[in-house]
């Protein structure tokens, strides 16, 4: 097979279809138009808390799309906006919690935005503390073995969470017990204000997956058929008893890490600026149009579907209701 060849054939060499390929590319830019658009609305007034994950949508989208959705579980941390829109999560959904509204499906407006959860659609809540929601998923794989049930559990986390000692306990664990987990790294070589030089003395995370007992590999975070890989071998093998593995993917966040956070103070406008010509949505159009899956026309017909999406979404959230003043200690403790 000619280099060309190889080239055109990529996504199908991995057993995505034209049509799962084009819906990885929906998912990665309604993600950036969703994320876009609750910025401005933040700028407005509007949004009181904004995450941003400009950036990290081909890591994102490319590890979640390799899990079954209804059977494996999701377990995002805050960054994770494009993984939770895999997993099920509408953009009305995004905004009703974006807005606090009584009908947001994670947490009821009972949480900030962006600490997603969804039994319905597998997704695990995570809470405030970084690294918290990696001894979950361990846990939770655990289970899975211990129950003898089907499912694999991804978990997704920052570099900097990797310093918290959850994340050690998590991955000793989960390699002393070959659990069905698979651990993701985003690394954007920031934790707010820290560069990754002051997190960790190792030049990657990926490295260290060898302590624990399990293989670490790094992948190119702006390629999204290269985390799709990566994700999709973990998954089969996870699947097939063969225990743990962690995913580094290289990435960057464009905007401050969140609407309260200044930037500015911290890296410089010409890093940032190098970094979006790296752009993984981008990336991945132009390889679509190299081979003929997306012309300029319909690619403008996806931006306008998603741009009325949202129109419609915001437009619903503005009119939704609060949660009642009365609901304020519901789901506090299980109910039945
Ligand atoms: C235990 C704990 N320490 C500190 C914080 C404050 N905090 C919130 S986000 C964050 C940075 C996390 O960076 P990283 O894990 O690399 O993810 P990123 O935001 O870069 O995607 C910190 C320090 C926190 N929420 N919890």
């Amino acid at each position: 097979m000619s280099r060309a060849e190889q080239t055109r054939m990529r996504h199908e060499a991995l057993g995505l279809t034209n049509a799962q390929a084009l819906e990885m590319h929906r998912f990665m830019l309604a993600a950036r138009m969703l994320d876009e658009r609750s910025w401005a609305l933040n700028r407005q007034g509007k949004a009181p808390f904004v995450v941003s994950s400009a950036g990290h949508e081909a890591c994102q989208v490319g590890t979640a799309y390799s899990l079954m959705r209804g059977s494996d579980y999701f377990v995002p941390y805050y960054r994770d906006l494009a993984v939770v829109m895999v997993a099920g999560l509408t953009a009305r959904d995004v905004l009703l919690g974006v807005y606090a509204r009584a009908e947001d499906p994670c947490n009821g407006g009972r949480q900030m935005p962006s600490h997603w959860g969804c039994h319905r659609l597998g997704i695990i809540s995570g809470s405030s503390p970084i690294a918290t929601q990696i001894p979950h998923a361990a846990g939770l794989a655990y289970a899975i073995k211990y129950r003898r049930e089907a499912g694999v559990v991804m978990c997704w986390f920052g570099e900097g969470a990797t310093s918290e000692g959850d994340w050690h306990e998590a991955l000793n664990f989960a390699g002393i017990h070959r659990l069905p987990v698979v651990f993701v790294c985003e690394n954007n070589k920031y934790a707010i204000s820290v560069p990754q030089s002051k997190q960790m003395a190792v030049a990657t995370v990926a490295e260290r997956a060898t302590a624990y007992g399990f293989e670490g590999h790094h992948v190119d975070g702006n390629d999204v058929l290269a985390c799709y890989e990566a994700a999709k071998t973990a998954v089969d093998k996870a699947r097939n008893g063969g225990g743990p593995t962690l995913i580094e993917c290289t990435t960057y966040r464009y905007a401050p890490h969140t609407s309260d956070d200044d930037d500015r103070t911290y890296r410089t406008r010409e890093e940032v600026k190098e970094a979006r010509r790296h752009d993984p949505v981008h990336r991945f159009q132009a390889y679509l149009k190299q081979h003929n899956l997306i012309d300029s026309a319909e690619l403008e017909r996806v931006t306008e579907a998603i741009k009325a999406d949202l129109a419609e979404a915001v437009e619903y959230v503005e009119q939704a209701p609060y949660p009642a003043v009365d609901d304020a200690l519901r789901h506090v403790f299980y109910e039945r």
